[in-house]
């Protein structure tokens, strides 16, 4: 397998993940430095040097070739096999892969993350908002079961980079907000989730695999 260069991230990053089950499924490898300490190396002089932001996940080439973000790593990756798929075979299906790449981040993934926020204590909790926050990602899910619901993967009948971002989205969802009562109702989200994180090239990927029972509440610190 040839390594394509260095991923820095946590195993438990979920963006880091979706970008680790791209490297594997287009039958490349790449290094994870072990020394790197998250958070505050993402912080050093030596790191925002390469990568401007300061965070994580980032990636560098064997040349030197340096990118943050995760939708612009997982997309030059997926890139570099084409063989594999993941970006298609037509402008327009890279355009679908791209609908649904942003759909997933935007439109799932962005109310995970800020419900998770407040759920933590990261950003101050609000009842109103958290309740916007979960009507804004059902509709979401609407859409998605609609979509899915005849189709095997989201843009094609093979496994692309929108299947890849969605799992991960989702996997982050199914800790969360995708609980047992919407499962019921989403069961076309439940079983496209399983077809993909089963597929024998990303299934040790450490997806989640027990989901909330009942979606995560706020409980105020004593
Ligand atoms: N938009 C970025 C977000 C990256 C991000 O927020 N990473 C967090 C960890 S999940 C980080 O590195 N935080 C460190 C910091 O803010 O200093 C992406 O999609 O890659």
């Amino acid at each position: 397998m040839t390594s394509i260069g260095k991923l820095w991230t946590v195993s438990y990053q979920p963006t880091g993940r979706r970008i680790r089950a791209i490297v594997a499924f287009a039958d490349l490898s790449v290094e994870i430095p072990d020394n790197f300490k998250f958070p505050g190396d993402n912080r050093s002089p030596e790191f925002t040097a390469k990568f401007l932001s300061g965070k994580i996940p980032a990636f560098e080439d064997n040349d030197g070739f340096c990118l943050f973000e995760t939708t612009a790593i997982a997309e030059y990756v997926a890139s570099l096999a084409p063989k594999s798929g993941l970006i298609g075979t037509s402008p327009k299906e890279l355009a679908v892969i791209h609908q649904w790449v942003s759909f997933a981040d935007a439109e799932i993934a962005r109310f995970t993350g800020l419900i998770a926020q407040m759920l933590n204590g990261i950003v101050p909790y609000h009842k109103d908002i958290h309740a916007k926050l979960t009507e804004n990602q059902i509709r979401s899910f609407d859409t998605l079961e609609k979509h899915l619901s005849n189709r095997t993967f989201l843009v094609s009948d093979k496994i692309t980079l929108a299947d890849i971002t969605m799992v991960s989205v989702l996997s982050s969802a199914l800790y969360f907000t995708l609980d047992a009562t919407l499962r019921k109702k989403y069961p076309s989200i439940v079983q496209f989730y399983e077809r993909v994180i089963d597929h024998p090239k990303i299934k040790d990927l450490n997806w989640t695999r027990e989901y909330v029972e009942k979606a995560k509440e706020y409980v105020p610190k004593e």
